[in-house]
């Protein structure tokens, strides 16, 4: 089986979560560093567009969202499952996060380290979101973010005072992965967790499962390795029962419903499922490559 790459940077919460996941499960990985702002050359060379961290590369397979890189990695790992997957417990619990929880986290985080934050990252994160970021704004919401993340983490608190030690159950699931990073970015921008004692206590126990082996490659080698691989086969097509009404084969656009401005993939469109859409580019730099997407949370148009 190919190497697992993540291309990834430190201070980013959703690679925190793959980085945690891969801890968990022991595995050993491939570390490769990418800019915290665009542009990024050499990672949308892999993917065909997509510039949001991290992306999971297998061979000349790229995965994009951590939703979808824990089912990956849970069939790289298979005796410590996450219970990840379109439709489970710990899907809900990882769209919970990511709609309700990750902005506030960010809100909070951004605006209580907004004089340490460059203009130029600013400017790129306003772009993302396709909405001015100003710094006065930012650290006057800071107050509003803390309060509502307060009373989700309250939320979690009831949830880890019963007999369960995980938000899954007896072992961590997808979701304890997300809410974990989540809080760990909130943690960064000095949260205070003194009034949710089961939820630091949690927190200790998902910081101990570690990040795993990981060893460096660069940008250059990565693409070298897609270069050298064909894509795996496919999973199943099932686009006819899609509402999007798109065929295999059709050129299309894809791009993430939060935070998606200037990151859209354009490659045919080869494999589509409840799950997953994947399309197929072919990169001057690394020739075929498919990049696959979770079907949820991802805007899939014909490109015109
Ligand atoms: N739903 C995505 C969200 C990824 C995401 O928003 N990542 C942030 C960093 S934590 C990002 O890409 N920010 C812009 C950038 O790094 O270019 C996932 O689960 O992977």
């Amino acid at each position: 089986m190919s190497d697992l790459i993540l291309h990834h940077y430190n201070e980013s919460p959703y690679a925190e979560k793959v980085r945690a996941l891969l801890g968990y499960k022991g595995l050993a990985w491939r570390s490769v560093i990418v800019p915290r702002i665009a542009p990024k050359p050499d990672m949308v060379a892999l993917t065909g567009g997509y510039r949001k961290v991290p992306v999971l590369q297998v061979g000349a397979d790229v995965y994009c969202d951590t939703r979808l890189i824990a089912q990956v990695l849970d069939a790289h790992a298979p005796n410590k499952p996450t219970a990840a997957g379109a439709g489970s417990f710990s899907e809900l619990v990882e769209n919970w996060v990511d709609v309700n929880l990750f902005g506030r986290a960010v809100a909070f985080t951004f605006g209580q380290n907004v004089d340490h934050l460059p203009d130029v990252f600013l400017d790129d994160r306003a772009a993302l979101r396709g909405a001015p970021l100003d710094r006065t704004a930012l650290k006057a919401a800071v107050p509003l973010a803390a309060q509502e993340l307060a009373a989700h983490i309250g939320w979690v608190e009831i949830a880890l005072s019963g007999e369960h030690r995980f938000i899954n159950g007896a072992t961590p699931g997808a979701g304890d992965f997300t809410l974990f990073s989540t809080l760990w970015f909130a943690r960064n921008g000095r949260f205070d967790f003194t009034p949710f004692p089961s939820v630091a206590a949690w927190m200790e126990q998902m910081q101990a499962f570690g990040r795993g082996g990981p060893t460096e490659l660069s940008a250059a080698e990565a693409l070298d390795v897609a270069a050298a691989h064909e894509p795996a086969a496919l999973t199943a097509w099932q686009g006819d029962a899609d509402a999007s009404g798109l065929k295999a084969g059709q050129t299309v656009t894809v791009s993430p419903e939060l935070l998606g401005h200037g990151t859209a993939v354009v490659g045919e469109l080869v494999a589509l499922n409840p799950e997953r859409i994947t399309v197929r580019v072919h990169s001057p730099r690394c020739g075929k490559v498919h990049v696959h997407f979770p079907r949820l949370g991802y805007r899939l148009r014909a490109s015109s």
